[in-house]
């Protein structure tokens, strides 16, 4: 009889930028909770600065005694000049290709008592993993935080540039009809980079290499999307290009507290420093206009000042989360007039996932990132979509023509155009289809989270696929 295999040993390999490390340190967290039974460790890697900002960001909630942190090096210089953030992306994937995921690899086998790494999971931007994992006799599993959908247009770059050329502007808005899985995309919504824009650019290069290594070397592949929302095309191309895709998504309800818990159960109440769910709880019913436009993107001065002006002629209540650096740009007594007849709440942050379940939000006008999309319709909120820049044009596309739980905005958002999508989406005929079609989803999405639930049962598939040692 052989001595039994060591239990397993899996690091997290995170983009320690924008949004993505919390949602892959969510995402971790949930694997360290499914995966005890097997008796594994969880080692979660990013750079020493995200590791600090998350740690202080998740603040007391108690992490799984069997989720460790160690360090990835950021390839930054020592000296402590402000880096621009593209500059950042670009250090940190230099050095990551140039060994630092496998530096990170031996920090966490050296966190985790010596154990050897069995697999390694990660944010799939993070492509110079999959060559760290076959360097340490491990298989690499992606992680994907954005839509089905630009992921195929991702991996099929090659194709589409082949096919678009220099004819990006004459075609913008030509269907992908010969592309398999892009058939109800234009041209002009893929994301910058694929097919026309800058193709040495950081974060197209980056994106693009991911595309090229994804189906050469990725043993399995973790998709943030819920069986039932893709359409059978999309679904269909990604099975050709990768093996093993695991729709699992949206993945903040993978961790068993944000899944089980209703506001009314919940014991913990979220966090909450600006009082927003307080606010809300004084409106009625699907009367309030939530907007935020993610961590990275920022409207224009002139469309800040359209926006806040459609807002006040829709004249219904609003929930605005717009950092602060923003706000001195906002139309002259906005804030103040908002303040002081009660019908806006301006913050820096919203807990956003309890302010789309809220009873009271009724339309939600997003930059259409991919984790609002999913928080939106998995609340059964109807969204206006006005898309900056990357993925955020295919999303805006699929929640406009492909779902058809929202409206999208063609470029900068006016205030008449602002006043009337409010208006339609909160109260208007299309509004009340686009909320019925969230509703629809909302209750796909509930289902595949069930225990027994499809979501549930490709986690655990997953779970099983990154515990093999
Ligand atoms: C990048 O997306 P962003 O970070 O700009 O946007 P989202 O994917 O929508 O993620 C924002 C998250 O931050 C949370 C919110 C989402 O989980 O709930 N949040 C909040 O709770 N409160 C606030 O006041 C503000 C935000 C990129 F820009 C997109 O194009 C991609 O689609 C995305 C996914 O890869 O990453």
């Amino acid at each position: 009889v052989g001595a039994s295999p060591a239990p397993p040993h899996v690091a997290v390999v995170a983009f320690p930028f924008s949004s993505h490390a919390a949602v892959l340190l969510s995402f971790a967290r949930a694997l360290a909770a499914a995966a005890a039974p097997a008796g594994a460790t969880i080692t979660f890697l990013s750079t020493a600065s995200s590791v600090a900002q998350l740690r202080g960001a998740s603040g007391s909630k108690a992490l799984p005694a069997n989720l460790r942190f160690a360090e990835l090096p950021d390839g930054a210089p020592a000296a402590k000049e402000a880096v621009p953030v593209p500059r950042q992306i670009e250090l940190f994937m230099a050095a990551a290709e140039a060994g630092a995921v496998k530096a990170g690899l031996a920090a966490a086998r050296a966190a985790a008592g010596g154990a050897r790494v069995s697999c390694v999971v990660g944010d799939a931007f993070v492509w110079p993993a999959a060559e760290a994992a076959a360097a340490a006799g491990a298989p690499w599993v992606p992680v994907w935080t954005a839509a089905s959908c630009a992921l195929v247009a991702h991996i099929r770059t090659d194709a589409l540039r082949e096919d678009v050329g220099d004819q990006a502007a004459s075609r913008a808005d030509e269907l992908l009809i010969s592309h398999p899985g892009l058939a109800g995309y234009r041209v002009r919504d893929l994301p910058e980079g694929v097919a026309a824009g800058e193709f040495n650019y950081v974060i197209n290069l980056l994106i693009y290499r991911m595309g090229q290594w994804l189906p050469r070397a990725a043993a399995a592949v973790a998709l943030n999307t819920f069986p039932g929302l893709d359409p059978p095309d999309v679904t269909a191309a990604l099975g050709e290009m990768l093996p093993n895709c695991l729709p699992l998504g949206p993945y903040h309800l993978l961790l068993p507290t944000t899944a089980t818990a209703t506001k009314d159960t919940d014991t913990a109440a979220p966090a909450d420093p600006h009082g927003c769910l307080a606010w809300l709880d004084r409106h009625p019913a699907r009367a309030v206009a939530y907007v935020n436009f993610g961590t990275v993107a920022s409207p224009p001065p002139d469309e800040l000042r359209e926006l806040a002006a459609g807002l006040e002629a829709a004249g219904a209540p609003f929930l605005w989360s717009l950092r602060e650096g923003s706000w001195p740009l906002l139309p002259a007594g906005f804030l103040d007039r908002a303040a002081a007849t009660g019908s806006g709440l301006v913050v820096p942050w919203a807990p956003q996932v309890p302010v789309l379940r809220h009873a009271s939000v009724g339309a939600f006008v997003t930059h259409a990132g991919w984790a609002s999309v999913l928080e939106g319709v998995s609340s059964g909120v109807p969204m206006a979509c006005r898309p900056f820049f990357g993925d955020q044009r295919m999303n805006a596309r699929s929640v406009a023509h492909v779902w058809g739980f929202g409206a999208a905005f063609e470029g900068a958002m006016t205030s008449a155009g602002v006043a009337d999508v409010v208006e339609t989406l909160l109260r208007g005929e299309d509004g009340a289809r686009m909320r019925a079609r969230a509703q629809e989803l909302q209750a796909v999405v509930a289902e595949a989270f069930e225990p027994g639930g499809v979501c549930r049962n490709n986690f655990d598939k997953f779970v099983e696929i990154v515990c093999r040692v």
